[in-house]
């Protein structure tokens, strides 16, 4: 039963306050089922859960997934669960280890599913329905069985419907088999995600319905492009002030955000204040790992300087900085030394600058530091719309005209030369192709003629902040490429979207019309991506590396989902030596199941 009504009004809510900051005691709800528990007592059980995760070093171990009851806002809830555990246990190996885990579904009607993300393994271990394998059915055990060739920081999820959202998350660290290049005393997984009282799948069809519904604040985005579709670009770009009226924020472009979510931090709300211990001088080494499904977050510790040694479980050479972005799905480990003080505070905004997740780091529990208070909302600029100004010299027209509505299907205005989607104003770049499948397609509301790979923007909201955020461009794999061979091909993706209608693609094709995207076993090739959207796309591709790429085109950093912010067109390289069906797609939970996901086939 959904809780919204059918015009997608919002329900009567818990206070704002409590919204954003949750319980203290939340968590998972001990003795489901039992009814009459007082919800008081039932949450504080809960509370303990949370603060002591269940760390499983086995090599040979049983996961449990169930419904579980939680209560984060005031409103119990249910979860789905690891072994009753939200979020799913930490699972802590070695490298060189094979490992054996038997996932037994005890869901009374759906199928499950759990992927290792950024573990390269054989593809039928791989968790993803309908690629890997059929899911786990109700009542039916699936035996996981692979071998651990890397080490690092990772997690693993539910490759099942929404069930991720609704908590199927959890932390899989793999130690080295050799001591890491830095030195460190203690250590804490800090696990980032975002509860929603709501079940996931009504929150998907309200998204559908209307793509705009946490987005009160302005909705510009869509009356402008339908007034550029109406009016063409001449008019529009007359009108000087226009890009002041508009005021674009980024809760425009963040889909969902704290009037749908509460934040959590190792399963626990702001109000719960997850705690990790520290000795004054001792070296801290914390595994941030993002597991929300839909949510950005800004990351920083006042007080602190943070040393970004790893991102997504490969080391990189250190960067100290003080603050990061971390997308979904990414992981970056970060060294802090504290002492100073007796508490400091992780502060995590989401992106969309609506709420946070935060925790402390302290000498004993029950300390707290100030928390800050989120950045203001910062406004877009027309390099987010998709044209770097300055690189080129342009105008600030050229910047506007780089983003369009896709031409066919809509009457131009005279003096709108865009035919083909190929920038026809001063800023866009020369030879900008977009697929022909974009063209005239419904499912497609704009394109970037002037996209950059961007590598050294911190990002919409982080720029000038008079703090130093870490950028792609800064950070650089501490290896060499580890393929060595130049790319023999090349394939360009685009991203695109609709917003209104919440269509979510590659080359306006969602994945159930889409062919699978072939590689040829063995080959090293490069792949393009494009974001034609205004959105933010975390892309993650199974079952091999990301070699991220910098501008000149060389190897730079070893990922396993690459952040596409708009307006960016950014490469890497593929060594497809995993056979076998995998997944390729944007790790914004909702826009996957939307359709911006591709299999992507490596054959003899
Ligand atoms: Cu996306």
């Amino acid at each position: 039963m959904s809780v919204f009504s059918s015009d997608g009004r919002r329900p009567a809510l818990p206070s704002r306050r409590l919204f954003v900051q949750g319980l203290a005691a939340g968590g998972v709800v001990a003795g489901l089922g039992a009814a009459g528990l007082p919800a008081r007592a039932s949450a504080a059980a809960g509370r303990a859960l949370a603060a002591a995760p269940q760390v499983l070093q086995q090599q040979h171990l049983t996961l449990a997934i169930g419904e579980s009851a939680v209560n984060f806002t005031g409103r119990t809830r249910p979860a789905i669960t690891v072994n009753g555990s939200l979020p799913a246990p930490i699972l802590r190996w070695r490298e060189g280890q094979t490992v054996d885990i038997h996932v037994r579904n005890t869901l009374a009607h759906h199928p499950t599913s759990i992927h290792w993300h950024g573990i390269l393994l054989p593809a039928n271990m791989d968790g993803v329905p309908g690629l890997s394998f059929n899911g786990i059915a109700p009542g039916q055990t699936w035996h996981y069985r692979f071998t651990l060739n890397q080490s690092g920081t990772y997690w693993y999820h539910s490759h099942s419907m929404f069930q991720e959202q609704a908590g199927l998350y959890g932390a899989l660290i793999i130690d080295p088999l050799q001591p890491p290049p830095y030195r460190y005393d203690r250590e804490h997984v800090v696990l980032l995600s975002d509860w929603t009282d709501l079940d996931p799948g009504a929150l998907f069809r309200r998204m559908k319905k209307l793509a705009e519904h946490d987005n009160y604040y302005r909705r510009t985005l869509p009356d402008f492009l339908r007034d550029v579709r109406r009016e063409g670009w001449s008019a529009a770009l007359a009108d000087r002030g226009m890009w002041g009226r508009m005021r674009m924020t980024p809760t425009d472009i963040s889909d969902i955000n704290a009037h749908t979510y509460t934040y959590l931090m190792n399963g626990t709300t702001p109000a719960g204040n997850w705690t990790g211990l520290f000795r004054p001088g001792e070296k801290i080494l914390l595994r941030f790992i993002n597991g929300a499904a839909m949510t950005y977050f800004d990351v920083r510790i006042p007080g602190l300087k943070m040393t970004v040694v790893a991102a997504d479980g490969q080391y990189i050479h250190p960067v100290s900085i003080d603050e990061f972005r971390i997308a979904p799905a990414e992981t970056f480990d970060v060294l802090v030394e504290p002492t100073g003080q007796d508490a400091y505070t992780v502060f995590c905004q989401d992106m969309g600058r609506t709420g946070f997740a935060a925790g402390t780091l302290a000498v004993r529990h029950g300390l707290q530091a100030p928390v800050p208070v989120n950045d203001p909302r910062p406004l877009l600029t027309m390099a987010d719309m998709a044209h770097d100004m300055g690189a080129h010299g342009g105008h600030d027209h050229a910047g506007m005209a780089a983003m369009a509505p896709p031409s066919g299907g809509h009457a131009g205005h005279a003096g709108h030369g865009d035919h083909g989607g190929h920038g026809g104003h001063g800023g866009a770049g020369p030879g900008v192709q977009h697929p022909a499948s974009e063209r005239g397609n419904p499912l497609v509301d704009m394109q970037s003629n002037a996209t950059q790979p961007r590598l050294d923007d911190p990002g919409i909201g982080l720029r000038d902040n008079g703090r130093s955020v870490l950028t792609y461009g800064a950070m650089r794999s501490l290896f060499d490429d580890p393929d060595g061979r130049e790319p023999g091909r090349e394939v360009e993706l685009h991203l695109t979207g609709h917003m209104e209608k919440f269509a979510w693609s590659f080359d306006g094709i969602p994945f159930a019309s889409a062919e699978p995207l072939r590689l040829k076993y063995g080959e090293r090739m490069r792949i393009v991506l494009v974001n034609d959207t205004m959105m933010q796309h975390p892309i993650h591709l199974h079952g091999v590396w990301s070699d991220l790429e910098d501008a000149q085109g060389a190897f730079q950093l070893r990922k396993h989902t690459v952040d596409m912010p708009p307006g960016t067109r950014r490469s890497y390289r593929v060594r497809a030596d995993a056979l076998g069906r995998w997944a390729f797609h944007c790790h914004l939970l909702y826009h996957m199941e939307a359709g911006m996901m591709r299999e992507v086939r490596i054959e003899e």
